[in-house]
């Protein structure tokens, strides 16, 4: 065994040595962790925890074959694979543990994930991709169990883009020609998710450098293999998936998790295939224990047998590999106790430093608001603000909140004496550093929104030339790919046929099969493989057919994509576009509208609602120029409407949050957007006719939402309003009313109750009448209208 692992690894016997010796280290270090994370849980310095003992020897192994420009998607059982590859320290990790907000001493989420979910800085502070050839690189992790996979597959794809665009061979920072593979790893109960199973076969089809390592420790918190899985083996399952000479799939190994030596061999194999020949691999790790149980919310004793336990303490992979190295001579008795005494003291000095560092600041916090509140306690004559005084006092690990409610309270009790100034001042900043330590990062370059441009760049003439909408986006799209090497699209019949529509009709055989391509029907691999390709500093344009879809890949827009900036405090973007049709067409699913559904999923995103296909690639272009993922719903009944085309496509941009008002008047004020726009125009229209002047105001996109408040001064104007959209009641109608009347303070102007109109709360039903029946129409419109002028 040991021959053959010199040879792999093609070492001499002493740095073989020094290696094995370095991986059994860091194994019993992150073991250490574990204990002792464990321990600060149920001694109530962190509030859960959830570790990696039991999983540490695949971890180490994993660690020697991840190369510098790889990437890897993983789960909350990492941490001995982050330790090992240098992308963590065990003081980051309690830093984590403790939710430390500074993102000095958590750089993987500034305490805002919980526990062992790492990254590595993917960009700069301005936004510019790092050099990931050279880097190890984690994507932040989420917790949702196997919700990583589609992105994880989408990371493996971008490096078959890489390899194949000829175009993009002099990207060297972002890529090594192809040559860097995606790690994923999974635990074996979440391969019970249907998001597993759908990458395996997206990463099969496409032949992808995607390596799974699914680490099998026989549970799913409390439910055995035998529920999760058929056959109770997720390689068993997979057999049909298996590569041949001649065919598509993935290579599939074996291996037991105990026994470093096995998959040393079986990992760099199966990862030099995956590097070299671009498929996937799945290494399915077997036999794995947890020794401190899931995690610190309930003890293993309850589900699993005496039996089971005991088996789980002989065959303890940390112990495992011990033995190992003893039994092979590579370490004495004496040397190995020698290096975990170290390393003990090590773990708990890390332990106890960090805590300090989490601790300190609010220490300091508590002193000052203990001294600010002492300084007025004897103005107060109910003995409430000296409560809270000796309360504050006696709190020995103290949150900030406790500051800022001891703080806030004597402000209220003693606000008429005059006595709080100071307070009030400690106060307020400490609410300014909050929104920083806990409010930031949701959109990159957040502050900035307000300098949002007011005209589109790049103007429409009064004689610009009439096109079928679609014939429109078909030509910017062919001059798109002509300019940008970086945009790619692809999607369910977007490639050969050029999509449903015709957006993309012949531009695959003009720009290539790896920039425009078909998939399969998998909108959350679509996604996954957008939001990877972005991570990785590519451009895609990945497409839900119709809107009504979108359900399928919300999932990791909402928990991973929209949430990716946030999470890592700025570390990592996924500017993904999404591209679908929506609104308004025929029955029940394939006319929906779920903005308010999209709006609150997606906080994060920008989400683009443009009126005809010239405002899509307005938006278009502003996304392209982006850091923040977008959305644009393409109205699917307006691809054979006539629009004027602007003279120079690619510089057409729109701004985010700036309304545009396409019908001035006087009397009310209409709010609108999308496919539901030309139906208020047309209310307008008629409404005019019969002396009522209104104003007709697309809001172009729903997030952001009108920053320059231009919808409230339409108001101040008309002093009555009305919501128009097709979604159902509470949504995006809602959303815009309270945006007007709470944010904006809309409610100041009226003279007559606002008022909403928006579909029925049931899907639409079928045919020209159903639609007519379902949604707002121009005679609900003039009706509405006609009510709240007679007011
Ligand atoms: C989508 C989703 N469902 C449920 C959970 C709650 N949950 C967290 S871990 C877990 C079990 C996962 O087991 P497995 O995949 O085998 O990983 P292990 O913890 O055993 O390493 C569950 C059900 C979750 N995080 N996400
Ligand atoms: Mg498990």
């Amino acid at each position: 065994m040991i021959t053959e692992l010199q040879s792999a690894e093609a070492l001499s016997f002493e740095a073989f040595k020094t290696a094995v010796i370095n991986d059994y280290k860091i194994a019993f270090e992150s073991r250490q962790a574990s204990l002792l994370g464990r321990k600060e849980v149920l001694t109530g310095k962190a509030k859960f925890g959830i570790f990696g003992d039991g999983k540490e020897v695949p971890q180490v192994a994993m660690a020697k074959f991840f190369k510098p420009g790889d990437f890897c998607a993983g789960y909350y059982r990492d941490q001995t694979f982050a330790f090992a590859t240098g992308i963590a320290s065990i003081s980051e990790f309690f830093s984590q543990l403790y939710a430390d907000p500074n993102p000095e001493h958590d750089p993987h989420s500034a305490g805002r994930q919980m526990n062992s979910h790492f990254c590595s800085p993917f960009i700069n502070d301005k936004g510019g991709f790092l050099d990931l050839v050279n880097r190890k690189n984690l994507a932040a992790g989420i917790a949702p169990t196997a919700g990583h996979m589609p992105k994880a597959f989408g990371l493996a794809y971008a490096s078959k883009v890489f390899r194949n665009v000829p175009v993009l061979q002099n990207e060297t920072s972002l890529s090594n020609g192809g040559n860097e593979v995606c790690f994923a790893t999974i635990g074996d109960a979440s391969t019970s998710e249907g998001h597993f199973w759908e990458t395996m076969n997206a990463a099969a089809v496409s032949q992808v450098p995607l390596a799974v390592f699914v680490w099998d420790d026989g549970y799913g918190i409390s439910v055995p293999k035998e529920v999760q899985t058929v056959k109770a083996s997720i390689s068993e399952a997979l057999s049909g998936f298996v590569k041949s000479r001649t065919s598509n799939g993935i290579y599939i190994y074996r291996v037991k998790g105990w026994d470093y030596a096995q998959m040393c061999e079986a990992f760099e194999e199966g990862i030099a295939l995956a590097r070299q020949e671009h498929v996937p691999v799945l290494f399915h790790v077997e036999e794995l224990t947890q020794p401190q149980g899931h995690s610190t919310s309930g003890s293993h004793e309850r589900y699993k047998t005496p039996e089971r336990l005991q088996w789980e303490r002989e065959w303890d992979c940390l112990p495992k590999m011990r033995t190992w190295v003893l039994e092979n001579a590579l370490a004495s008795e004496e040397e190995i106790t020698s290096l975990e005494e170290t390393s003990r003291a090590y773990v708990l000095k890390c332990r106890q430093d960090t805590w300090k560092l989490y601790d300190g600041p609010i220490q300091e916090q508590k002193s000052k608001a203990i001294r600010l509140i002492a300084d007025v306690v004897a103005h107060d004559t109910t003995g409430k603000v000296e409560k809270l005084h000796q309360e504050l006092l006696s709190n020995t690990v103290p949150f900030r909140r406790d500051v800022m409610s001891a703080l806030r309270k004597t402000i209220s009790l003693l606000r008429d004496l005059g006595v709080t100034g100071e307070l009030e001042g400690y106060y307020t900043a400490l609410v300014a550093e909050s929104k920083v330590l806990f409010n930031s990062y949701l959109y990159f370059d957040e502050g900035n929104q307000q300098e949002a441009l007011e005209l589109p760049e790049g103007q429409i003439q009064d004689d610009s030339p009439l096109q079928n909408g679609y014939e429109i986006l078909n030509k910017y799209f062919d001059e798109l790919f002509a300019s940008n090497n970086k945009v790619i699209a692809f999607g369910e019949d977007l490639g050969k046929i050029g999509d449903v529509n015709q957006g993309f009709a012949g531009l695959q055989q003009k720009h290539g099969a790896h920039r425009i391509f078909d998939t399969g029907i998998r909108e959350l691999t679509i996604m996954g493989k957008g939001v990877g390709m972005a991570m990785r500093g590519l451009r895609p344009i990945a497409e839900i057919q119709y809107l009504d879809y979108l359900l399928f890949g919300l999932q990791i827009l909402s928990d991973d994509a929209a949430t990716l900036h946030f999470r890592s405090t700025g570390k990592q973007m996924a500017p993904i576009i999404v591209r679908t049709r929506g609104h308004r067409l025929e029955g029940i699913w394939h006319s929906g509208s779920p903005m308010g559904l999209m709006i609150n999923a997606l906080k994060g995103f920008r989400v683009c609602v443009p009126r005809n296909m010239v405002q899509a690639i307005g938006f278009y272009n502003s996304l392209l120029q982006e850091k923040n993922p977008g959305i644009v719903v393409e109205c699917l009944n307006g691809y054979r409407l006539k629009e004027k085309t602007p003279a120079n496509l690619l510089t057409y941009k729109l701004p985010f949050g700036v309304p545009e008002i396409v019908r001035e008047g006087a009397d009310i004020t209409l709010v609108s957007y999308g496919s539901t726009l030309r139906i208020v125009e047309e209310a307008a229209a008629f409404l005019a006719d019969q002396g009522v002047d209104c104003e007709v105001i697309d809001v172009q996109t729903l997030l952001p939402f009108d920053i320059n408040h231009k919808i409230v001064a339409s108001l101040k104007k008309t002093n009555r309003i009305l919501f128009v959209d097709e979604d159902v009641p509470g949504g995006a109608t809602s959303f815009m009313f309270s945006e007007v009347m709470d944010k904006q303070g809309g409610y100041r102007w009226l003279d007559a109750a606002p008022k909403i109109l928006c579909a029925q709360s049931h899907r639409p039903t079928y045919g020209s009448d159903g639609d007519y029946f379902s949604k707002p129409n121009v005679e609900d419109i003039i009706n509405k209208v006609e009510e709240i002028m007679a007011e």
